[in-house]
């Protein structure tokens, strides 16, 4: 094993395990990744030292969680390359950050008869808020078509753009096929129609450095857990003056400015759409998490996965009876694929019988799923701290799990 991946595995102790007697083999961090140390360490130091709540109390330990806190926001707002930490607004993960622009924006400026894209390729966080709100409004929701690739259709894209197109919301990887979208290209030409844009960073941000003004987004959506930080911590990005124009998500305390029985105030951004006492220990882990990222030299961990997958495709090359489900031309670390006259979920559990994790199922993009005529796939999803023996080790996987099942 490279010596870099090395140091790097020996800071995850999760991966330090055996599962049925075997090796773990932790193929699932599509599905959510493993957490480093100082990850852990954050967590357990915040609730050992400085629990307390965020801007109310009189105190020290208050002002010393706010204080982590609102630089964790600065931490993100510079990870995403935000123009202010005001843009970022905390949420419970993609899915709710979704959520909330579905039901602010949406509700102000989706009406009857207009149109709002998404692709064929989107998970279900990325389409039941828009159709819901279709449902509400009288708006249309169309997908923009995706090949046999996995590709999604530029010059249908192009056509569908019409007057009527108010919002274009893609993913910017997809979970189920690993292609890369054209994001940069996806907003201009939604740009030029007039319409804005939310991305589903959600599978994107472990991969590569986003930036957000440079890909001129106006929505960008991320989960902490698929970025090494906990469960129930997310991001929407949002441009401030988009933010500043909708209206509150959920209400409650700390999103006002003034409460009476008459009337409320609302909040300054971003508390305009924090109500309640937020997840501060996830605020804080996600910070640690993207420190311990920074720290890392991100564009070989790039070149690593490149490596797994160009491992992944040599040996799948080799076996006649695995069909492969996605093969765009730029694809991010997942290999999702079926095992020719196996059912995925068999696969899955005989693969981990010998201790490698991977997803089975419609990974929630039943569309595209439907689309292939399969109902789901074995997927394995890798990350920089994976190597290239795991790749070999779900290939035998795979021949074990053959002398079963074929
Ligand atoms: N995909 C997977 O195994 P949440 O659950 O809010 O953290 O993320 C939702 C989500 C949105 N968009 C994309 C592209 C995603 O991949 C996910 C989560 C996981 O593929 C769990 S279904």
């Amino acid at each position: 094993m490279n010596g870099m991946i090395a140091d790097i595995r020996a800071q995850f102790p999760a991966l330090d395990q055996q599962v049925n007697g075997k090796p773990l083999v932790y193929l699932d961090n599509g599905a959510t990744t493993q957490k480093p140390q100082c990850v852990i360490d954050a967590l357990v130091h915040y609730y050992q030292q400085d629990n307390s709540n965020v801007h109310r109390g009189a105190h020290t330990l208050s002002d010393r969680a706010t204080g982590y806190f609102e630089n964790a926001r600065k931490t993100v707002q510079t990870f995403l390359n935000a123009r202010k930490a005001e843009e970022i607004v905390w949420t419970r993960g993609t899915t709710e950050a979704i959520n909330l622009v579905a039901a602010t924006w949406g509700a102000d400026n989706i009406s009857a008869g207009d149109v709002i894209l998404v692709t064929a390729m989107e998970h279900h966080a990325n389409i039941v808020p828009w159709q819901m709100l279709c449902e509400k409004t009288g708006a249309t929701l169309k997908a923009i078509p995706v090949n046999d690739q996995g590709e999604l259709d530029m010059e249908a894209y192009a056509r569908m753009l019409t007057p009527e197109v108010k919002l274009v919301a893609c993913v910017h990887v997809s979970n189920a096929l690993g292609t890369i979208n054209p994001v940069a290209d996806i907003i201009r030409m939604a740009h030029d129609n007039g319409a804005i844009t939310l991305i589903d960073g959600a599978q994107s941000v472990a991969h590569w450095d986003i930036d957000v003004q440079a890909l001129e987004a106006d929505f960008f959506a991320f989960s902490g857990h698929k970025l090494f930080a906990p469960t129930g911590i997310g991001v929407l990005y949002g441009r401030e003056e988009l933010l500043n124009a909708m209206p509150p998500y959920q209400t409650g305390g700390e999103m006002i400015e003034h409460v009476s029985f008459e009337k409320t105030t609302f909040n300054k951004l971003p508390y305009k759409f924090e109500a309640g006492t937020p997840h501060i220990a996830g605020a804080i882990g996600l910070a640690a998490a993207i420190d311990f990222l920074n720290g890392l030299d991100r564009p070989a961990l790039a070149k690593h996965e490149d490596a797994i997958m160009a491992r992944v495709s040599e040996l799948c090359a080799q076996n006649d009876d695995l069909r492969v489900i996605g093969n765009a031309s730029h694809k991010a670390s997942v290999f999702s694929f079926l095992l020719q006259g196996a059912h995925p979920a068999d696969v899955g559990t005989l693969l981990d019988q010998q201790g490698i994790a991977v997803r089975t199922g419609h990974h929630c993009a039943m569309p595209i799923m439907d689309q292939y005529a399969i109902p789901g796939t074995i997927r394995a999803s890798f990350t920089f701290y994976n190597t290239l023996e795991e790749v070999d080790a779900l290939f035998k996987g795979l021949e074990k799990a053959k002398m079963f099942l074929l």
